[in-house]
């Protein structure tokens, strides 16, 4: 019995140590270059639509973080217009690769401060996703969920869905379940945080004056503007933020976002000859840098940063 136990030990310990180098960061590993679809050297220079964000990052495309009162509030489509629960963040892949969405983690302006305790705040928007290859331009929507009905197909933290979801346009759709209509962003002044699966701050979408500094290093800031009567958006993966048109009588679009066709050199006929692309990522490469995005930017193999919460 000793020995089982002893034996059990030094295999628990194994276990529990960190394999420096042995393995890929998650976010590393995802997009191998032998399961894309797309020919290497097959996208050339200068791209148009290069992506705000640069692979293998996803792209923040929509936020409603102040849903309308009445009926039009409804943007779940469930039926019923939730202050907390219609509330959504809409992202995309940007690139011509695919990339994984597992690990990467949406946050709110709560989510960076802590409580007078010292601990994490309760009432903080917190919310990974599950493993999720997301093809070139496939579209996500995370909805908050509180005391929501979501037509499937329908993911959460711990899966994604099967399928895309016809009720919004094919996007994947998920929803945080938040089990409190206080986890919800503030009306006048927050943010939505996009961290990569090490932590790494990388897009912040931040409204009116939140009370804290958004945290250094974040590799894109964004203000929302005119947003008070629906979301806000952009149409295109290098276009600026705009307030979503209201004339329709909807005043957001959960899981519309159209690509603005940078997938066209990949149906360049095989044997021509094409620049290798700054975002191609070779075996055993690390992925490109990313663009300069600002003075805060930090060094593009800079160790990962401790997750802020
Ligand atoms: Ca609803
Ligand atoms: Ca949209």
């Amino acid at each position: 019995m000793l020995i089982q136990y002893l034996a059990m030990t030094v295999l628990s310990v194994g276990l529990l140590q960190p394999k420096v180098g042995s393995q890929p960061l998650p976010h590393e590993a995802a997009p191998a270059p032998a399961k894309s679809p797309v020919k290497p050297g097959a996208t050339t220079t200068p791209d148009p639509a290069k992506p705000l964000l640069a692979f293998p990052h996803p792209l923040i495309t929509e936020v409603l973080y102040n849903v309308p009162t009445g009926d039009s509030g409804d943007a779940n489509k469930d039926g019923t217009r939730q202050v907390a629960g219609d509330e959504f963040v809409e992202l995309v892949n940007p690139h011509d690769k695919p990339i994984n969405l597992g690990g990467y983690t949406l946050t709110d302006m709560t989510a960076s401060e802590k409580a007078s305790n010292g601990k994490p705040k309760t009432n903080a928007i917190r919310w990974t996703f599950p493993p999720l290859t997301l093809p070139p331009g496939k579209v996500v929507v995370v909805f908050n969920g509180h005391s929501s009905t979501i037509k499937g197909p329908l993911g959460d933290s711990s899966s994604a869905p099967a399928k895309g979801n016809e009720h919004f346009n094919g996007a994947l759709v998920f929803s945080m379940r938040q089990p409190s209509d206080r986890i919800a962003f503030a009306n006048t002044a927050d943010w939505v945080m996009l961290s990569a699966p090490d932590g790494t701050p990388l897009h912040v979408i931040k409204w009116g004056e939140p009370r804290i500094k958004v945290p250094a290093g974040v590799l894109l800031v964004e203000d929302a503007v005119g947003s008070r009567a629906g979301s806000v958006q952009r149409t295109a993966a290098n276009g600026p933020l705009a307030a979503h048109p209201t004339d329709s009588g909807v005043p957001f679009s959960p899981g519309v976002f159209a690509m603005p066709t940078p997938a066209a050199p990949i149906e360049q006929p095989a044997g021509k000859p094409a620049n290798p692309s700054p975002d191609a990522a070779g075996p055993g490469k690390t992925p490109a840098a990313p663009e300069p995005a600002g003075p805060d930017e930090p060094p593009a193999h800079e160790p990962p940063k401790k997750p802020k919460f």
